[in-house]
């Protein structure tokens, strides 16, 4: 498999090297992977997140430097610059395991898109967390009719011709995946969600402020795509 793995990262300068060495082991050493490349789609950070990513630089290690704002315009810009057929991308924190993609491999021919799922796998970490992420996915689920089991997961694998069937979504923050899925189930493209153990290891400041963000910008992406039927 020939694979561009896009990292999205903001405020990493403790951790982006660290992500990268374990991602770079892992594809080096896996017998399924015959080429790869890792995009670090990096925001303006308030640390030397940049400083740090320009140094990683080498053949299969490529920096994106990128001012606007957003999770989602990272994958937007990762994806924009990929080069290989398949794309996977993953958090720059290691809660997620890029081992998944070994699980993935015997069903490629069958599936478009494959989620490292957390609510099929293990979550290890805080309950209030665990259960607020369930409440939000419920109702994301509800509102666009996603019938996956995590639709937020930050591990996702997919064909980069699935962008031939469905488009780029221009969402550019956290739901950037709610919208990638809303297209993909309405395009009746193959998911599959393969369980992972996930470990929580929180970045964002306050639960409840991104909660209640995070809720009203599904409402506006619901009154856009839903009801007035736009993308
Ligand atoms: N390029 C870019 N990446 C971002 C931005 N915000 C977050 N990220 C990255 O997106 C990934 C997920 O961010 P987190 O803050 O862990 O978000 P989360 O996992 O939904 O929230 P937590 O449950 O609090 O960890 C990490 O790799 C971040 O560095 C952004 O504005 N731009
Ligand atoms: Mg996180």
């Amino acid at each position: 498999m020939k694979l561009s793995v896009i990292i999205p990262t903001i405020n990493s300068e403790n951790r982006i090297e660290k992500a990268v060495e374990h991602f770079s082991n892992y594809l080096d050493s896996t017998d399924a992977i015959e080429d790869y490349e890792i995009l670090i789609a990096a925001q303006t950070s308030r640390d030397n997140t940049f400083r740090k990513i320009k140094a990683l630089a080498s053949e299969n290690i490529r920096p994106l430097f990128i001012k606007e704002k957003g999770k989602g315009k990272g994958i937007q810009e990762g994806i924009r610059m990929a080069q290989h057929p398949w794309i996977c991308f993953i958090d720059d924190d290691l809660s997620y395991p890029i081992e998944f993609i070994d699980d993935c491999v015997p069903l490629l021919p069958k599936y478009d898109i494959f989620i490292g799922s957390r609510y099929l796998g293990k979550r290890k970490g805080s309950k209030l967390r665990s259960f607020s992420g369930k409440v939000f996915h419920d109702y994301v689920s509800m509102l666009f009719s996603i019938p996956q089991k995590d639709i937020q997961a930050g591990l996702k694998l997919f064909r980069a011709s699935v962008f031939d069937k469905i488009s780029l979504p221009k969402e550019k923050g956290y739901l950037w995946d709610t919208v990638f899925l809303y297209y993909a189930n309405k395009a009746k493209l193959r998911i599959k969600e393969i369980p992972i153990v996930y470990e929580d290891r929180p970045n964002q400041l306050s639960l409840f402020q991104s909660s209640v963000k995070m809720g009203f910008r599904a409402l506006q992406l619901w009154w856009r795509l839903r009801i007035r039927k736009k993308d």
